[in-house]
């Protein structure tokens, strides 16, 4: 299996903490896509993944499975064994609805802050981000207040549970963390009285796969 990311950004991370939990990671290569010159823009990459977005999963017989979802409901039932994407019925549908929260409310809205609202990537990634439109700096601040009620509405949830979905860790705690990690290069505080969710980050930290992704 190939992983095409680019290592350090939000998406990317997501799936190297999938392999690190799965014990994957050494049964991967990874495949350096230039992000800062835009080369996931560009026809062979898009040809891969016309989204023009990292990661993509490669697997052995050449097919291209993007969305790190996706990705992550792969590597978790490689092995009949899932520990992040749900067992039951029930589970699986709770972790997937958790998990959009996650990235609709927090990791979209906060990467779309980064892009719209702040010099992003950088000139030559911006050029393929709307360039042209006058409210993209506007819609770039409303984002950055969507990620902060994202921010708030997590906060809730976990004074409630240990877990985004529950319980037990799921991929929806690795979408959730991510968002928290694309908000820290945005430069989004977490509230202060986000105690609940400030906490929860501190004991994600500390997991392995968290501390030494793939
Ligand atoms: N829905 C995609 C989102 C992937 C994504 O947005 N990746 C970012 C890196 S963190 C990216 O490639 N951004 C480049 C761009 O938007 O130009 C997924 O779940 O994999």
């Amino acid at each position: 299996m190939r992983i095409h990311d680019y290592p350090g950004f939000p998406n990317p991370l997501r799936v190297r903490i999938a392999l690190a939990e799965k014990g994957l990671s050494s049964e991967v290569e990874f495949v350096l896509v230039d992000l800062p010159a835009a080369e996931h823009k560009q026809p062979p990459f898009l040809a891969i993944n016309p989204e023009g977005t990292v990661p993509v999963l490669e697997l052995d017989d050449g097919t291209f499975i993007s969305e790190c979802t996706a990705i992550t409901d792969y590597l978790d039932n490689l092995d009949g064994d899932p520990v992040l994407t749900g067992t039951t019925l029930k589970e699986r549908a709770v972790i997937q609805m958790m998990q959009k929260r996650g990235e609709r409310e927090l990791l979209y809205a906060a990467g779309n802050y980064y892009h719209y609202g702040t010099p992003g990537a950088g000139p030559t990634v911006a050029a393929y981000k709307l360039p042209n439109w006058k409210g993209r700096t506007e819609w770039g601040a409303l984002e950055r207040d969507r990620a902060i009620a994202g921010m708030r509405y997590f906060d809730d949830v976990l004074s409630r549970q240990t877990y985004i979905a529950g319980d037990t860790f799921s991929m929806a705690d690795i979408t959730v963390y991510a968002g928290l990690y694309f908000a820290d290069i945005g430069e989004i505080a977490i509230p202060d009285e986000c105690e609940s969710l400030k906490a929860w980050r501190t004991r994600i930290s500390e997991r392995p796969s968290v501390n030494n992704p793939a």
